[in-house]
């Protein structure tokens, strides 16, 4: 499988992280998203949203970082990583709906303007940061609530719906994500994913840096 990918944004991280928890084969084909390459014709031509991450396997071309997760766990068979059990594939495909559709913008809005726009030379607007913060606290109390009866969010193993969700939090100190009143979320991630090996071989670092290869 190859991945056309730059390791610094939060959905080629949570794919590149994602492969490694599920122990998938892959080739890294980097992007550089901030040059823009991800607008280019070569990207373009797999990805008509000109967008990353994408996969490539044969004939197929894979779009949508949860799809790609999706497809890697079920190639591999890997069952823990993404069980098999009806009602357990049913609460993961949830979780990777609800990052997508609603985590994952919520997150962005703090990584724009506490990273990007600082990074940039551009001004954090703190009405922006304030317009969030309650639609932010509903969904962290979501997962805080789930995150109370497991370790996981799907049992007391990680699979594919805690890397997902974990993605868009992945500098979360640096863009000053306030967890403070979500503990079981914060135990979750210092704990139960930021120690795990396949989250640290895909680090990346204030500055989006990335130390290590991915
Ligand atoms: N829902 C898509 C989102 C893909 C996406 O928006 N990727 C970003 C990088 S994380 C991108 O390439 N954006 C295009 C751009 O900013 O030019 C996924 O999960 O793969």
């Amino acid at each position: 499988m190859e991945i056309i990918a730059d390791p610094i944004t939060v959905n080629c991280r949570k794919v590149l992280a994602g492969l490694k928890l599920i122990g998938a084969d892959y080739s890294l084909t980097k992007v550089d998203y901030f040059a823009g390459e991800q607008k280019g014709a070569d990207v373009v031509a797999l990805n008509p949203n000109a967008a990353i991450p994408v996969l490539r396997d044969g004939d197929l071309v894979l779009w949508e970082s949860n799809a790609i997760l999706q497809y890697a766990a079920d190639k591999a068979g890997n069952a823990s990583a993404y069980p098999t059990d009806l009602a357990t594939r049913a609460d993961v495909n949830r979780w990777l709906l609800w990052e997508c559709g609603s985590w994952f913008q919520t997150c962005y809005v703090h990584l724009v303007e506490n990273c990007v726009k600082p990074l940039l030379g551009a001004e954090t607007d703190q009405s922006v940061l304030d317009g969030e913060a309650a639609n932010f606290h509903k969904l962290a109390g979501i997962m805080d609530a789930r995150l109370g009866g497991s370790a996981y969010l799907c049992g007391d193993r990680p699979t594919i719906a805690d890397v997902a969700v974990a993605a868009p939090m992945h500098l979360h100190a640096w863009a000053k994500l306030p967890l403070e009143n979500h503990a079981n979320v914060t135990r979750w991630m210092t704990e139960g994913i930021e120690t795990a090996p396949w989250w640290k071989a895909t680090h990346v670092g204030e500055g989006f840096t990335v130390s290590e290869a991915a």
